[in-house]
């Protein structure tokens, strides 16, 4: 007989994390959750809840583990125990957390990524090849020398981050590709750009997209925007994104000519473009734009990608592909969830 997928995930209750979980069970697999929170104290959790519980699987909680990645024994113990066929990990501080505290950032996010890495080389012997699947991003780049051009980092532009998020995303792309040569870990990885779903992000300086959406289905006041109305970098559906690291990670990896891979969805639009396109299904509605500290995050990253090795290597296409078609996907999510959590789905006005 053969045995169900398991699917492990570091930072279960995240932003990401809350659109992975319900795609790998409609996928058939098994998910172990991990996060240092339980369920109910987390957006990912609360959003598994209702999704479990409008489809039936009243044990989506024994899925759920107390575990602090940051706990070197634990993590190694719970890799261990479940042998997980794939390990996505997902648990990371932000862009604009991180700059708040350089130290930090590198500890957390050096810590969390070690401490699976190194779990997940205990269990490689011979062919066994653990298969580890992490987020990069964006901020892996950083500004081009002279900004009065168009940025369009190629797969293996020169990655020279400026802040210090981008700069633990650079050592982790480059650990986890020395692990795959030198220790049996299958690292693969993706660089992303801002992702939006329904989930309230947190730190990342690529929020103020996700909070003209929240704020534009109403609910509290709406919040200014921190980036100025020609700040621009490119966004993607959160679906396409997880959808991406599932079939990164079932790619066979005789096909892979690296391990990390850019992807976009369509060109990046500026703040007052997304403003506009919300504008078109909210009408009156309008931004205040209060740049701050921030700006300088997303100003240092690129406004396109070239992600021509990942649709060669394994197929990549996103699904959701023009800014208006991103727009009414993610206000008809959030309305649908406004619903789901009885309250009234009102417009900005
Ligand atoms: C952030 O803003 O920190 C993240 C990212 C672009 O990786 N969303």
């Amino acid at each position: 007989m053969t045995r169900t997928t398991r699917a492990l995930i570091f930072g279960a209750g995240g932003q990401v994390a809350r659109d992975l979980i319900p795609m790998l069970v409609e996928r058939g697999m098994q998910p172990i959750l991990a996060d240092r929170l339980p369920p109910e104290e987390t957006e990912g959790g609360r959003a598994l809840s209702l999704y479990a519980e409008a489809r039936n699987l009243p044990d989506w909680r024994s899925w759920w583990r107390v575990l602090d990645g940051m706990d070197e024994p634990g993590v190694r113990d719970l890799i261990e125990e479940i042998e997980p066929d794939v390990t996505y990990h997902l648990a990371a501080l932000l862009s604009a957390r991180c700059e708040e505290n350089a130290g930090l950032c590198w500890r957390v996010n050096m810590t969390l990524f070690t401490n699976v890495l190194e779990a997940l080389r205990s269990l490689a012997s011979g062919d066994r090849r653990p298969k580890m699947i992490w987020p990069s991003s964006i901020a892996a780049f950083g500004p081009l020398p002279s900004s009065s051009h168009h940025y369009d980092a190629q797969n293996e532009y020169p990655r020279l981050p400026t802040t210090m998020y981008g700069v633990t995303k650079v050592a982790s792309e480059t650990l986890g590709t020395y692990y795959a040569e030198k220790h049996g870990v299958d690292f693969r990885s993706v660089r992303l750009p801002g992702l939006l779903n329904d989930a309230e992000p947190g730190g990342g300086s690529s929020d103020y997209a996700n909070q003209m959406y929240f704020d534009a289905v109403g609910g509290h006041e709406p919040r200014p925007c921190f980036v100025g109305p020609e700040a621009r970098i490119p966004f993607m559906y959160m679906q396409d994104a997880v959808r991406a690291l599932i079939e990164l990670a079932a790619s066979e990896e005789s096909k892979l000519t690296r391990r990390v891979y850019n992807i976009k969805a369509f060109s990046a639009p500026s703040a007052e473009e997304i403003e506009h396109s919300i504008a078109r299904q909210v009408p009156g509605f309008e931004v205040r734009y209060e740049p701050d500290q921030r700006q300088d995050y997303v100003d240092s990253w690129p406004d396109d990608f070239d992600d021509r090795p990942a649709l060669h290597d394994w197929g990549w296409q996103p699904e959701v592909n023009s800014m208006d078609q991103l727009t009414r996907r993610l206000l008809e999510d959030l309305r649908a969830k406004r619903s789901d959590l009885s309250l009234d789905p009102s417009p900005a006005a």
